[in-house]
């Protein structure tokens, strides 16, 4: 196997040792990457710096046209990301080539997006002056990302942050580099000028750490966990650094008993179990009213004993393993708190070790009910195939729960009363909400969250907006002496 290497001023660089990577289907080895240090983030930063003045001075539609080339390569090899990132992140075949598609389509909407209109003039009180904005792009971007979904956390990063005109030095996580890697060969390939988007592969406790903290970047983006999201703020406080933080969920799917319960079922299976659980934005709470509830659960634990759990790679499969062992201990230890603080399971709660399965680190699909607003599997982010149940009587009671946690991601609502739904949408404090859906994303609108879910947007015409800086221009139209001093 060779050694994937880092991307730094358009040049293939090793770090000081390697890592090897594993699929976490069944444990065998999958890759050697290069294991980065600080050092390497310096250097990065540097290219990255050097690059930004051509780079943003080079025109929207040559930068158009490069991005374009990019998206119409991962197009292309579409097949090939999607084997890459189902070995390294376990997901199945069918989600990692829905990545791939969506990276694509990324690239793509930003490329369209760049020479759009954008700016504003003003009429100010003094007749003789004249006021507009333009927008600018930042400088250097430091970009950083998790696991669970490897190539397009990349493509939703990098695409917006180098359409707008800045450089990025971009890190994703140790645990699925692979993709990344291979992005940034087509970088390389459809010849992105040396600088623009530098990758720097290592730890997050280093690396990550370097890039919160040197003061050659101007911005931080991270998706990840909150924790690691709170220090990444304290960290780039020190330069007064931008943050864009994408964290945790415990996301609500509130369902009312005027719903077809095979409707309602099949949409909470949705929010929670695909992609694992391991989604920033799952339906990881079924608020259901009470005068469906039993019924409901009966048809759900039916329906989640037959979803397919089996490699991502094995046709048909629907859930894959989660990521690694040590991310299945912390999922199956929210279980076992779950249990003790006296949450009903009724189904699932358990690694799967059937034949195979035992290979890797498989978890059956769980969910308990009963669940109250003290126990920590309503509270704390499991970000694994585990549902949290809780019962209301009333809409009011509904949205109380719905709130009831420090994150505030995303939030669906199910209700064929439309009023009814636009009340309880409406009272949702959560970035992205869905009627009668859930799950859905799309390119073109923004991607975020309230409370300790992050800050800032992703996506759409909001998520280029982070990668700008407003300058106000003003113009003197009658040029001439101010006179404010008599002498
Ligand atoms: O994430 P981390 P982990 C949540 C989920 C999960 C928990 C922990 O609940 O169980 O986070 O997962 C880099 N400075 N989410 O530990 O550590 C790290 O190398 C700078 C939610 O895997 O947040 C990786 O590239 N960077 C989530 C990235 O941060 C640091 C997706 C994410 O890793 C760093 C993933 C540091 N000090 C996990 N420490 C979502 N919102 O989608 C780590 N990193």
């Amino acid at each position: 196997m060779t050694e994937k290497l880092m991307y730094i001023g358009g040049e293939w660089v090793k770090g000081a040792g390697t890592r090897e990577v594993f699929n976490p289907a069944d444990g065998t080895k999958i890759g050697i990457v290069t294991d980065g240090t600080a050092e390497d983030v310096k250097k990065a930063v540097a290219a990255a710096r050097a690059a930004f003045p051509a780079w943003a001075g080079t025109s929207v539609t040559a930068r158009a046209a490069l991005l374009l080339k990019i998206a119409d390569r991962i197009e292309e090899l579409a097949e090939e990301f999607a084997a890459i990132d189902t070995a390294d992140n376990g997901k199945p075949l069918r989600d990692s080539l829905g990545d791939a598609t969506d990276s694509a389509a990324c690239f793509r909407y930003y490329a369209g997006l760049i020479d759009k209109p954008s700016g504003q003039t003003y009429l100010t009180p003094d007749p003789e002056n004249f006021a507009m904005t333009v927008r600018e792009p930042i400088g250097v971007v430091g970009q950083i990302a998790p696991w669970n979904y490897p190539l397009m956390m990349a493509a939703w990063k990098i695409a917006p942050c180098i359409a707008a005109g800045n450089t990025t030095v971009f890190k994703p996580s140790t645990l699925t580099a692979l993709s990344s890697v291979r992005l940034f060969e087509l970088f390389d390939e459809v010849g992105l000028p040396a600088g623009v988007a530098n990758l720097v592969l290592g730890s997050g406790a280093t690396v990550g750490q370097e890039i919160a903290e040197n003061p050659g970047v101007d911005k931080v983006v991270f998706t990840g966990g909150t924790d690691t999201g709170r220090q990444i703020m304290k960290t780039a406080a020190e330069t007064i650094k931008g943050v864009g933080l994408e964290l945790g969920g415990k996301s609500p799917c509130v369902i009312f008993d005027d719903v077809d319960t095979d409707i309602g079922v099949d949409w909470a299976l949705f929010a929670i179990f695909c992609n694992q659980g391991e989604v920033c934005s799952a339906g990881s709470r079924l608020i259901l009213q009470d005068t469906i509830y039993d019924e409901f659960l009966e048809k759900l634990a039916a329906r989640a004993e037959k979803i397919k759990v089996a490699r991502g790679d094995e046709p048909g499969s629907e859930m894959g393993p989660l990521v690694s062992e040590e991310h299945m201990n912390s999922v199956l230890a929210h279980i076992e708190t779950a249990k003790s603080q006296g949450a009903r399971l009724i189904t699932g709660g358990y690694r799967l070790t059937d034949g195979e399965l035992a290979k890797g680190w498989f978890v059956a699909p769980t969910i308990f009910a009963d669940c109250t607003p003290d126990m920590a599997i309503v509270q704390k982010e499991v970000f694994g195939p585990v549902l949290a149940v809780q019962k209301f009587h009333t809409e009011d009671e509904a949205i109380e729960l719905a709130n009831g946690t420090d994150f505030g991601l995303a939030a669906g609502v199910f209700s064929n009363d439309i009023a009814r739904a636009m009340r309880v949408v409406r009272a949702f404090r959560a970035g992205i909400t869905w009627v009668n859906s859930y799950h859905p994303t799309f390119t073109q609108a923004p991607w975020g969250g309230y409370k300790q879910s992050g800050i800032g947007r992703e996506l759409g015409t909001y998520g280029l907006e982070e990668y700008t800086e407003v300058k106000q221009i003003n113009i003197n139209l009658a040029p001439g002496r101010v006179d404010w001093f008599e002498n």
